[in-house]
């Protein structure tokens, strides 16, 4: 189910409104010496193909977006953990400027619940006198907010609260709570104090617990769907998140000092930066065009280009990658971005010859771009990741097809840009179809022969937010466990088969190692090198090198699960995975985060069926 639309027309936060709650929260900074930790939770279980560097060697972009919102506010006491760079990290132990802080922060994906959880299970071990406010967000709580909250009262622990949306709903939960927060009262006490007051409500974009019990959540209110930032630009410049960085270490505490500017390169080579957000298709999997509640956002081409250069002159980064659903999206917006950066300079050198990036486009808007490629080329840009999916759109139609697929890589190769496709297995896709491009190593080889430089090949499976979600659910389609193994949060990362009709699933999962070991291997590195025969050989060879460690890394861990799936037997989820605890909306009416299947505080139950615009019916009182 995806997430419900504001009113028409009430999507986007007025223009200026985002610089001005800057403004108000620099005012009202300097009356509070606060101190705040952001975790970013990583689950290792997860390292594996097809995003086995990136995973690490890039400081992601949710955490310094927030960091980078409370350094521009004025908290310069502020230090941004990666579990990626520090496994022992232990909230419980964290000291920062010599206390404990007041703002703990943690920001997740759905697959790395199990470390948030962690986390705020480690923040809660302390006292609760001095416990620091502990605030979640970042993908998973956009989609299951409830899951960062205990109901359990043998089993109390929980955020105090949780964010569905992004830098603004964070910095108007802070000026509220600092606004009426007594002198030397603890941010945590404040906002105990004002919790069911309905202070909280008017901010959209929250999920808060009312209970009067510590860590035990009875219901949980819910604000609604956050107002989005349309002009990106209004957003603090991401040069600000990269100061905060603890440096990597094996220690559970922090260190003295963040990572020094001359450091940065070493540990987060790439740089993620939001350059647009949003996308025109629609696909059922996806739950990003209503995330985004279909609007398109982005940056200007001049501050983008403002930041590439400000980001390679303070900490030497020469290679980014765009935090883009699909760039191409709105070719008017994207020329604009890649004109104005194809005639900038750094240092009266021009920019691509010190900057190369990547993102994410579509077949369909890259042959809309055709006659444009050689200025996204003079943009700095040396490699598209591209949502093939299955390229005889037997999966999903989105202007894909074998030949236009085709088409678009040669011309992609023609101006030397990488073409990484992206593709999707699913049920009906046999391995090989002889004379066919139907089977998925036929697929492989034909997106190889056009100039793949990667691939990824991930299996089909039910996406939070998506529009496909529950049904995958109610259909039974979803597996609950298999041979006695439960299928966990880390598992949902696309790489194993968790969800699938097929008589034998264990095939899908050998598929996709088939399809892998087939593209990265030893012949492959070699042929790239020794008889090169694109001018891309050598990100060709050194993404085979990349391809190949990933490969042992997805055997080791993916090829136990094709065992289980062979032995069975294979129980099915017969529930989609809804809050167990109430939740209801600031006025008392169904919670817009809410799963079918949520108990509503203060009523019996939920239909099960959803409907335009609402996540559940109330069926009774
Ligand atoms: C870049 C990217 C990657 C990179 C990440 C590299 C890195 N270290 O940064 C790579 C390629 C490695 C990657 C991999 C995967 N990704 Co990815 N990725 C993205 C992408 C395109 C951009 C992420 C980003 O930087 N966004 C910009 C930042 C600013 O946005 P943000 O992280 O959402 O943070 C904002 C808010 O969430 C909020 N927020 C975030 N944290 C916090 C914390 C607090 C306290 C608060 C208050 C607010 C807050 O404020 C932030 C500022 O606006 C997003 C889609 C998107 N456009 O966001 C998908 C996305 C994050 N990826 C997703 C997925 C599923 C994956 C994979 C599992 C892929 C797969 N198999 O399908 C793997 C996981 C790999 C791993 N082991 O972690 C999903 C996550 C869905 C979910 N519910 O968790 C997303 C959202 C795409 C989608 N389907 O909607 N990904
Ligand atoms: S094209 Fe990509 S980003 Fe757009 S809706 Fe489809 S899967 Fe999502």
């Amino acid at each position: 189910m995806e997430l419900p639309r504001r009113t028409r027309g009430d999507e986007l936060l007025k223009p200026g409104e985002l610089l001005s709650l800057r403004q108000r929260l620099q005012n009202l900074s300097r009356r509070h010496d606060l101190t705040t930790v952001i975790a970013c939770a990583f689950d290792w279980r997860t390292r594996m193909l097809p995003f086995i560097y990136a995973d690490t060697h890039m400081a992601p972009a949710g955490v310094r977006s927030i960091g980078a919102a409370m350094l521009d506010a004025g908290f310069d006491k502020t230090r941004i953990v990666l579990q990626q760079w520090n496994r022992n990290f232990r909230p419980s132990q964290m000291r920062l400027d010599g206390r404990i802080p007041d703002l703990f922060m943690v920001s997740s994906m759905q697959i790395h619940s199990a470390e948030c959880e962690a986390m705020i299970r480690d923040a809660c071990r302390i006292d609760p006198a001095h416990r620091p406010l502990i605030i979640a967000g970042g993908p998973k709580t956009i989609y299951e907010p409830w899951g960062v909250f205990s109901a359990d009262p043998l089993d109390p622990w929980g955020a105090d609260i949780a964010v569905t949306g992004e830098e603004h709903v964070l910095l108007s939960l802070l000026e509220v709570l600092l606004s009426i927060r007594a002198d030397n009262e603890s941010v945590r006490t404040t906002f105990m104090r004002v919790r069911n007051s309905g202070i909280l409500d008017s901010i959209p974009g929250l999920v808060y617990a009312r209970t009067d019990r510590e860590g035990v959540a009875e219901e949980l209110v819910d604000t609604g769907i956050q107002r989005l930032l349309g002009d990106l630009d209004e957003l603090p410049h991401p040069v600000l998140g990269y100061r905060l960085l603890e440096p990597p270490s094996r220690m559970a505490t922090l260190g003295a000092r963040a990572l020094p500017a001359d450091q940065v390169r070493k540990y987060s080579p790439i740089g993620s930066l939001v350059l647009t957000l949003g996308c025109k298709f629609a696909c059922h999997y996806c739950p990003i065009p209503a995330y985004n509640q279909r609007q398109y956002r982005g940056k200007s081409g001049q501050r983008i280009a403002a930041e590439m250069a400000r980001l390679y002159r303070e900490y030497g980064l020469r290679h980014f990658f765009g935090a883009d659903d699909n760039f191409f999206n709105d070719q008017q917006r994207t020329l604009e971005i890649v004109d104005t950066l194809a005639s900038s300079e750094i240092d009266g050198v021009r920019i691509r010859r010190k900057i190369r990036w990547g993102t994410e486009v579509t077949i369909h808007d890259t042959l809309q771009m055709k006659d444009h490629l050689r200025e996204v080329r003079n943009a700095g840009v040396r490699a598209l990741w591209l949502g093939v999916e299955d390229m005889t759109a037997a999966l999903i139609k989105k202007g894909q097809s074998v030949d236009r697929t085709r088409e678009a890589f040669h011309l992609l190769q023609e101006r030397g840009i990488c073409p990484m496709p992206m593709m999707m297995h699913h049920d009906s896709q046999p391995l090989y179809t002889p004379g066919k491009p139907y089977g998925l190593l036929n697929q492989a080889r034909l997106l190889r022969k056009a100039g793949a430089v990667s691939l990824q090949v991930l299996m089909m499976t039910p996406a939070t937010g998506s529009k496909s979600y529950e049904d995958a659910f109610r259909s039974g389609l979803v597996y609950e466990s298999v041979a006695g193994r439960r299928v966990e949060q880390h598992m949902l990362d696309a790489n194993y088969v968790v969800a699938s009709e097929h008589k034998q699933p264990w095939k899908k999962q050998l598929n996709i190692l088939a399809a892998y070991l087939y593209f990265y291997n030893p012949l492959r590195l070699a042929v790239a090198l020794v008889w090169p025969n694109s001018r891309l050989y050598l990100a060709d060879a050194g993404m085979q090198v990349i391809g190949m460690w990933g490969l042992v890394q997805t055997f080791r861990r993916t090829l136990g699960w094709a065992m289980r799936l062979m032995r069975g037997p294979i129980k099915r989820a017969t529930k989609v995975p809804a809050s167990r605890i109430p939740m209801r909306s600031a006025d008392g009416e169904v919670s817009s985060h809410a799963l079918p299947g949520t108990p509503q505080a203060g009523l019996v139950q939920l239909n099960v069926e959803s409907s335009a615009g609402t996540h559940a019916d109330v069926l009774s009182e």
